[in-house]
């Protein structure tokens, strides 16, 4: 059991206690949080004048108080040297959560590192190098010198083919603008680096091409919408469990007409009534349940549709909406492209673009025909179509914000699929508007701040195929483990050991050689088919198993960090601890790399080469700020300008700067013009073609269950915190795999035991949880656990744009063992509440 859950007394915050403003660093919606630091040997009081919240507290406070914070949001870490309380606790003043925090952010406290507290333990404090068949701490000029060494050998000028680069390109959890400019200046400016890949998926591309392509960036609307919106239209999320205080702070509000004062001041001239929710999931989460709680069931519309089918819906819906005329036909014609197709389908573009008219037609769609594909009734169609588009009393247009996230990211026909979410919105003039938006909900905060990425081309490599087939010397990965994430992982796994343990081997072999030596045994196993491998996380991962040289990183609250969350809104955490031993900010650690590779070309006599490493004198994340965003952005956004603006910040685009204050952008596009050379936004004109990408047909055939996967609430995506936090593994020290009941006493399995999931690319294993919500044949595993890979059982196709197909996954299922002793405390109930 976790040490808090035996405290029943914390120190009370001393009303002079530092306050630092925190956005939440794990998912996208970048709830506030307070962080308070005080010296360990003091306390706060019960006087008001005693305590950070001015309150007495010898009082009973009432039930929702906001005097007060939980164990989880309490611990004992560093701060310039000594030790110090820490309590980090939401921000009510914050607009994004209102000072809700969730089962992840309501814990960021316990998931520092404490040396007093003991909790992890596991983070990286200094420079790791592979030496007499184990790591051996060392210092960073050592460290970095050999990954210098050995880069620079299988890289030259103009050719850097050799290099592959996996790297993070988000904000809050690793990322942010900071160490993404770090990153993105040292592989896209000094190199050219074009055999990369992002932290998520096998290649360096967009997740939602389409929408780009047709004019509308992905992040457009603002949070405030879910409250002044008719309809919510949420596309393969599950946003209670990984969009929780968006879910619950904006979405549950606007169901429950706790915002009709609000819609009735802004938008006076039309009808109001609460918004009603239409889902799209081939699986019952918890979200649905929760909507049917707010809204009522009647206004709820679950659409569950075939895993894979989503495309053949939105044609439907799209075609059901033209043929009524529920359409903004001067949206249509003032705000899109009118004359056939823009941009034909070809090699870049898996589907053409145009007007709305050329896209009626190529995904034209009966309510029959969509019907059979999806497993839904036509009546549930014509039903979501109406709650979607038709005109509300007196003529006024539907107000439908369509919100949508890695069930079709990760789905079937990435490209065609978002765009035809993205025809409905624009054909109902849902955007740029209020109560409207077609927005990705997002998965982590963003924060890309980078060169141009033009050289890496489109479609860009696939890289986890590449390294698969022995292409790549040095590989360098930042801030993601391959090994719990990717798909095909089994293969990934196998080829990646076997390639780097030949340099692991060479170097062993050399034992005691002299660097010169060591880099020649290095690159002899290179020239072999080996690969060196070079990590730079916050912990030891599990394809840091296999790197050579690892390398320790700080994460948010250790460093100074900028993001922004999915509307767009930029906040600074500041520091507020002491990262662990030598560990350093991302883009410093890049800094320090091409630092390092300047000095080891020069040497070298390489100095043309050389010279290209140079610009990264920073001595503070700040300046990496300055030098990336700022420079890049018009020059008005500086650190104490964010800190100014505090947990509300800005978003972005930052226009000026007026009054002390910086000035953002609520919506994007509201002026009607969008985001292609002529101004003029594109419909995607896609039609359905089954399931798309290779050898996911095959699949489906040959195996029984549908291995759907994703998040849950508890998780942080691959545990790479939870793992060391006796909360989380006490509640699930196995991924969970949800299974009707029917299928387990088919399979002969009781709650907990453990399963061998497994089909024509690889197994994994899971504990078997049944869920009567579930549909037969239809499974749902946690992704990303450290003891069962999903991926391993995920094939390699991907769509044209090298977009993994995650979620489209079959396979069969046996058991492997009774519940272990771990597993036997845990409760099989549901997680469906009911609130009376
Ligand atoms: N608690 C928690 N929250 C998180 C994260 C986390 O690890 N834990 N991670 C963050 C990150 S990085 C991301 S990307 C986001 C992801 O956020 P989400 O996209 O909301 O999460 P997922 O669970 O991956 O997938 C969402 C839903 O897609 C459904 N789905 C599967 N197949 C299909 C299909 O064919 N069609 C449709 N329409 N739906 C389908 C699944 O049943 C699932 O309920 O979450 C973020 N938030
Ligand atoms: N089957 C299946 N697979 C999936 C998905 C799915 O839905 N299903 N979803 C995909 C998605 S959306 C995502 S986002 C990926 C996630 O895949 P990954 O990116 O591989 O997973 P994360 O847990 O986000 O990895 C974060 C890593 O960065 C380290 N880290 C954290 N903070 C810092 C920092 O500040 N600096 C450095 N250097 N390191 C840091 C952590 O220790 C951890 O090892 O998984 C993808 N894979
Ligand atoms: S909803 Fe997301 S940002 Fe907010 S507290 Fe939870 S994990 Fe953090
Ligand atoms: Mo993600």
């Amino acid at each position: 059991m976790a040490y808090k859950r035996h405290i029943d007394r914390l120190p009370i915050i001393p009303a002079d206690a530092k306050e630092h403003n925190v956005t939440c660093h794990y998912c996208i919606v970048g709830c506030g949080y307070k962080a308070y630091t005080w010296p360990i040997n003091r306390q706060g009081g019960t006087d008001p004048s005693q305590n950070k919240f001015g309150v007495d507290l010898a009082q009973q406070q009432e039930t929702q108080t906001p005097n007060w914070y939980a164990p989880s949001m309490y611990n004992i870490v560093k701060q310039d040297g000594r030790d110090v309380h820490l309590v980090i606790k939401p921000d009510p003043e914050c607009s994004v959560n209102g000072g809700l925090g969730s089962v992840r952010g309501a814990r960021i406290a316990e998931n520092r590192r404490s040396d007093i507290t003991g909790t992890q333990q596991q983070r990286l404090t200094e420079p790791m190098v592979w030496r007499y068949g184990t790591w051996q701490p060392t210092s960073w000029e050592d460290a970095l010198d050999l990954v210098a060494r050995v880069t620079a050998r299988v890289i030259d000028k103009d050719n850097e083919d050799d290099l592959f680069v996996s790297m993070f390109d988000h904000g809050g959890s690793a990322g942010g603008y900071e160490n993404t400019w770090g990153t993105g200046k040292l592989y896209f400016q000094s190199m050219k680096v074009k055999h990369c890949r992002i932290h998520n998926r096998p290649a360096y591309n967009s997740e939602v091409h389409s929408t780009r392509d047709m004019g509308v960036g992905e992040l457009n609307y603002c949070y405030e919408d879910y409250g002044l919106a008719d309809t919510i239209f949420m596309i393969g999320a599950n946003s209670l469990e990984t969009q929780t205080n968006l879910f619950l702070n904006h979405m549950v509000p606007g169901m429950r007409g706790e915002t009709l004062a609000k819609k009735q001041a802004e938008l006076p001239d039309e009808p109001h009534a609460p918004a009603r929710i239409v889902i799209v999931d081939p699986r019952r989460t918890v979200t649905v349940n929760a909507c049917e709680e707010a809204a009522g069931a009647e206004n709820v519309l679950h659409l569950q549709i075939q895993s894979g089918t989503d495309l053949a819906l939105l044609n439907t819906i799209f075609t059901h909406i033209a043929d009524q005329g529920w359409v903004d036909q001067a949206f249509i014609d003032t705000s899109t492209f009118r004359e056939g197709v823009a941009q034909p389908e070809d090699p870049a573009h898996p589907a053409a673009l145009g007007s709305f008219e050329a896209a009626r037609e190529a995904c034209r769609m009966s309510l029959a025909q969509g019907a059979a594909i999806c497993g839904v009734p036509e009546a549930d169609i014509v039903k979501a179509a109406e709650w979607i588009a038709r005109p509300k009393e007196g003529g006024a247009r539907r107000r439908t914000v369509t919100c949508y996230e890695k069930g079709i990211i990760w789905g079937n026909d990435n490209y065609r699929t978002i765009g035809a979410a993205v025809n409905i919105a624009l054909a109902t003039g849902n955007v740029g508007r209020p109560g409207g938006g077609v927005a990705r909900l997002g998965g982590h905060q963003e924060g890309y701040m980078r060169p141009s990425d033009a050289h890496v081309g489109r479609p860009a490599a696939y890289i986890d195929d590449l390294l698969i087939r022995g292409r790549g010397k040095v590989h360098h990965i930042w801030a993601n483990d391959h090994y719990k994430t990717t798909l095909n992982a089994v293969e990934f796994k196998r080829v990646y050991n076997r390639r780097t343990n030949m340099v692991k081997e060479a170097m062993d072999a050399r034992a005691g050689a002299t660097r010169e030596e060591m880099v020649d045994a290095i690159v002899g196993a290179i020239e072999a088919g080996g690969l060196f491998s070079v990590n730079v996380d916050i912990i030891h991962t599990q394809i840091g198993q296999q790197a050579h040289v690892i390398l320790p990183a700080v994460e948010s609250g250790e460093m100074n960090l900028t993001s922004m969350n999915g509307e767009r809104r930029m906040r600074l955490v500041e520091k507020y601890m002491d990262g662990p031993g030598s560990a350093k900010p991302d883009c410093l650690i890049a800094a320090g790399l091409a630092q390092a590779l300047e000095k080891v070309l020069t040497d070298d006599g390489r100095a043309d080469y050389a010279a290209q490493f140079k610009g990264y004198d920073w001595a503070t994340e700040e300046d990496a700020f300055m030098d990336g965003y700022h420079a890049n952005t018009g020059q008005i956004v500086t650190y104490d300008r964010l800190r100014a603006m505090g947990n509300n910040g800005v978003q972005e685009p930052v226009t000026g700067y007026e009054d002390g204050k910086l000035v953002g952008t609520k919506r994007l596009y509201s002026d009607g013009t969008f985001g292609t050379d002529d101004g003029k936004a594109r419909f995607c004109a896609g039609a359905w073609r089954g399931l798309q990408a290779p050898g996911k047909e095959q699949q489906k055939a040959a195996y029984r269950y549908l291995i759907n996967n994703g998040r849950s609430n508890i998780h942080w995506q691959n545990w790479f915190l939870d793992k060391e936090n006796d909360f989380v593994f006490d509640r699930f020290p196995f991924p969970f795999l949800e299974i009707h009941p029917d299928d387990m006493t088919e399979l002969g399995l009781k709650p907990g035991d453990l399963v061998e999931i497994w089909n024509d690319v690889g197994a994994t294993q899971a504990m078997a949880c049944p869920t009567p919500t579930a549909r037969p044949g239809e499974t749902f595993m946690v992704f990303g656990a450290p003891s069962g890979t999903q991926g391993n059982v995920i094939n390699a196709g991907t769509n044209e744009l090298v977009l993994p197909n995650y979620k489209q996954t079959w396979a069969n299922i046996r058991k492997i063992s009774d519940p272990p002793a771990s597993v036997r405390h845990l409760t099989f109930k549901s997680q469906e509440v009911e609130l009376g």
